[in-house]
This record gives C-alpha cells, structure tokens and sequence, in this order.
C-alpha cells in the first residue's frame, strides 16, 4: 500500500510494529481513499500492553489527582489547538457532516476539561462512628488497569468520555478503538502523548475485537472493562468480564422514539426529527429511529417531513452545504439496506428514499437516502436497531398510546417529547422507559456534565459522563480511625 501512513501501536510509551504483524487499513467511506494503516495487534500485544499498564500503576495511582487533573487540561488544549484537523479526520474517516466531525472533537474536549475537575473533587463521605473517639470516612481509589472498548460513530469523543474518566481516577488505560476509525484513535493518543502521558498511563494496542478485545476483557489483570457497541458483542463481553467477576460497563443499542403530539410546536418538532433521525447517517445511540406522531397531527407532520426532505443534501461530508454524508462502512450499507428490504417485505409504506445514492461521485462511497417508512407497531423496522437513516412513522390515538409504543422495545436510551403541556411533560418524564428523555428537543445532544446511559438492553445500569462517571472506575475504601487508644467493639461494647 505505497503512499499509505503506516502507524503502530502505542505501548509503554513508545509507538511500535512488531515485527510480522499484519496490518489493516482504513478508508474514507465517502471516496474509498486509504487513510492508514494499522497494526492487526494479536493477544501477545493486548498482553504486553496490559503488562505496561499494570507496571505504570502504582506511580500513577499515587500522583495527586488535581495533577492527573492538570494533564487531562493538557490534552484539552492540544485537541482545542488541532480540533479544525481532527476534526476533518473524523469526517473523512467516518462520514459525519464536517460540523459534526467538529462536534464530535468539541464534545471530547468538553469532556477532558470536565474531568480535570474532577482531579479537585474525587469526594468521598465523613460519617459518624457509634463508637468513642472513631472517625470514618469513605476515599475513592484506582481500580486498576482498565480496558476501553469503544465503537466508531464517535470516534474521538467516546474513547475520551471513558480514557479521562478512567485517568483522572488514577487507572492506567488500554484502549481498543473500533477499527474502522483506527486513525482517530491514533489522533487521539497522540494528544495524551503530546500532553505529556507517563509511559505505560495510556497504551493503544488495534486489531480484530475477537482477538485484541478477547484477550484484554479476559486478561486477569483488567479489572475493569468499559464497552460501547453491540448488544451481542456487549453481552459476551459481560459474560466473560463475569467469569473472573469484572466491573463490565456496557452501553449498548437504542431504538429511541420521538412522540410528536397534537399540540405541539410542529416546526419545532420538525427540526428535532431531521436532525435526530439523519443527523451522523442516522448511525448515533441515540438517533431517532421512530417517530409517533398524535394522529390528529400525523397527515400535516408527515407531509412537512418529505417537503423538507425533498431538499435535503446528501453528498461529500466535508461540504458545509451538505446535510447528510455517507454511512460508516460497507457493513452499514449493507446492513441498512437489508433494514429496507425487510420493512418492504412485511408492509411497510415507503414515504421516502429508500435507495442507495448511485452515479457519479456517489459511486465511490457509501451513500444511502434518508428513508421513512410508514409502519405499524411491532413490524421488525420499528423495534430493532438499524443504526443507519432509516425512521419508522407510526401513528398514536392519544398520549397513552404514545407512550405504550414508545415503550414497547427492548432498549431504553433516549427518548423525546413534543408536548406544550407541562402535565404531559412530566408525566412523559416519568413514564418513558429510558436512561434519557427530552422535552421539546431530539433525542440526540446529550451534554458531558449529564449522566450518559439506558435501561432494559441498552446497558447493565451504569452511567458514564457526569460526575457519576467517576463510579465506573473507582473503588471506595471505608476507613476507621480510632483515636480513643481503648479496643472499642462494634456491636458489642456496653451501650
Ligand atoms: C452515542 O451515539 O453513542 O447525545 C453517543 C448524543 C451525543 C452522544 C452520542 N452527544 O447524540
């Protein structure tokens, strides 16, 4: 592969390719162009990396938070510095919109900086002793060595939500990326390195997640796992994190609604659907793939959704004109397609698109339409996660129906209301099956400082992002100190 950007793994502190190792390379989805390549790492490499992270450890856990704090400023700064470049290696190497390949290194840069605050706060608690002269309290340490198992859609912004969490809380990292977005990952440890990572703190090691991620998830010296992706390949790796009883943190799928009703802001819920639902290719967690629309509202919304999608851009995700790039991979082309052929095969009304973009410069990558079918609660388009722009429409008698469809899917992320009615409102908020609901915004935009996560099979009940992101790395210690210089017993001492 002349021409091509050869990069290696990145362990101990030094970028390697050891020596025979096969390589894989990336390409840009929209063109087909080669991007890098990459080291096909094998489960020696996963090994040696966990070896280094292991030995870099102690010194790292022992390192004042508010300087680990300090460094994760560092890698702020020198995303904020290339986030333009970045910025456009996530567009060319994942298709999302340029302003989104921004957002995407925005969003890890938010992230870096919220958690090096976290270096001043790492709170535990001081609680009262029953006992003379005892003082308790509770500390947060390190787990470990932690593995990141992260997926492609946000392919600086996710590694980042898990690597500065797991950092500022005194874990060292070995971070398994997607392989699709290998470059990315590469961009984004070369900050850390560029910040001043001690060797061995953060360790890259890429390749095949049978192999690389097999080998770090059972790797008795992980002790904590944190996995965005797949359902089936979350669950396996719950399971095998479960064997050697691992802290196994999963964020997994969404089949997040949109509910549109009778009295809402239908400009307003229009804009929310078109970028929910189309916004990175429809490929997000939290992408809206239904939309229930109240049906004394359904004619008039449908009508105004295919009017605005008549107009919509799809093409070249670098021009800032564009509305829509191409999905990731020809895997999610595929997958999509296959999506289409089933919802036309049980019934599904096709209101728009459909079809893959062809001729011209289309031809060379992997551009689909924005597509809407018209179905009914229950057909498979309407419950399984396609990841791809795909939106099923559906029609509800009043806000309880709504909300029973809404409902009735085996994942729970995130969720939207459009409702003037501030009854409603809350009541949508308590009764909407799902880790994240909007009032009067799309399902997409969550915010670092918010807790980020699911109910039923989109996760195991842990959230990552917020404060709380601190719980899915550290340990607490309880400690008792006493200062009465008497053996005082608990429980048992006269009272
Ligand atoms: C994801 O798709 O896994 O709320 C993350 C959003 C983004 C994060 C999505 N801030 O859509």
């Amino acid at each position: 592969m002349p021409g091509t950007t050869q990069h290696g793994l990145f362990i101990d502190g030094t970028w390697e390719s050891p020596a025979g190792s096969a390589r894989f390379v990336t390409r840009n989805p929209a063109t087909g162009e080669e991007l890098g390549s990459f080291v096909s790492g094998r489960a020696e490499d996963a090994n040696r990396a966990v070896a280094a992270a292991a030995r870099a450890f102690p010194a790292w856990r022992d390192t004042p938070a508010p300087k680990r704090g300090e460094l994760l400023l560092r890698v702020a700064e020198v995303l904020r510095h290339r986030k333009e470049e970045i910025g456009r290696v996530v567009t060319m190497e994942m298709g999302k919109v340029i302003a989104e390949g921004r957002g995407d290194v925005q969003e890890a840069i938010d992230f870096v900086e919220y958690m090096a605050g976290e270096g001043r706060r790492l709170a535990g608690e001081t609680i009262p002793s029953e006992l003379y002269r005892k003082f308790c309290m509770t500390v947060r340490q390190p787990k470990g060595v932690v593995a990141c198992i992260t997926p492609w859609n946000f392919p600086t912004a996710i590694p980042n939500w898990k690597i500065a969490a797991a950092l500022i809380c005194g874990n060292t990292v070995v971070f398994k990326p997607a392989s699709n977005t290998a470059l990315c990952a590469v961009e984004v440890v070369r900050a850390y390195e560029e910040a001043g990572i001690p060797a061995g703190v953060l360790n890259l090691v890429t390749g095949p997640g049978g192999v690389v991620g097999n080998a770090l998830v059972s790797h008795p010296k992980v002790r904590a796992i944190s996995f965005t992706g797949g359902v089936e390949t979350g669950r396996d790796v719950y399971v095998r994190g479960a064997q050697q009883l691992k802290m196994v943190h999963l964020e997994l799928g969404g089949k997040n609604p949109q509910i549109v009703m009778d009295d809402a802001n239908l400009p307003l819920a229009l804009e929310g659907v078109l970028f929910g639902a189309f916004g990175t290719s429809g490929q997000r967690c939290t992408a809206t793939s239904r939309l229930i629309l109240h049906e004394k509202v359904y004619d008039e919304f449908l009508a105004m959704l295919l009017e605005r999608l008549a107009k919509f851009r799809v093409g070249d995700p670098l021009d800032p004109a564009t509305d829509m790039g191409p999905v990731a991979s020809a895997d999610q082309e595929k997958k999509v397609l296959e999506y289409i052929a089933i919802a036309h095969s049980e019934g599904g009304r096709l209101a728009f698109g459909g079809k893959k973009r062809t001729g011209g410069a289309f031809d060379r990558g992997f551009f689909l339409e924005p597509t809407v079918f018209e179905t009914s609660h229950g057909s498979r388009i309407s419950k399984e996660e396609i990841f791809g722009p795909v939106l099923s429409v559906m029609k509800a008698r009043d806000y309880e129906d709504a909300v029973r469809i809404a409902n009735d899917v085996d994942y729970g992320l995130s969720s939207s209301i459009y409702t003037k009615d501030v009854n409603r409102a809350f009541r949508a908020v308590q009764e909407l099956e799902a880790g994240i609901t909007y009032v009067n915004a799309p399902t997409i935009g969550a915010e670092v400082q918010l807790p980020f996560g699911g109910v039923k099979n989109t996760g195991n009940g842990g959230r990552e992002a917020g404060s709380v992101a601190i719980e899915e790395f550290t340990e607490i210690k309880t400690v008792f100190l006493d200062f009465s210089n008497h053996l005082q017993k608990a429980q048992i001492d006269p009272r």
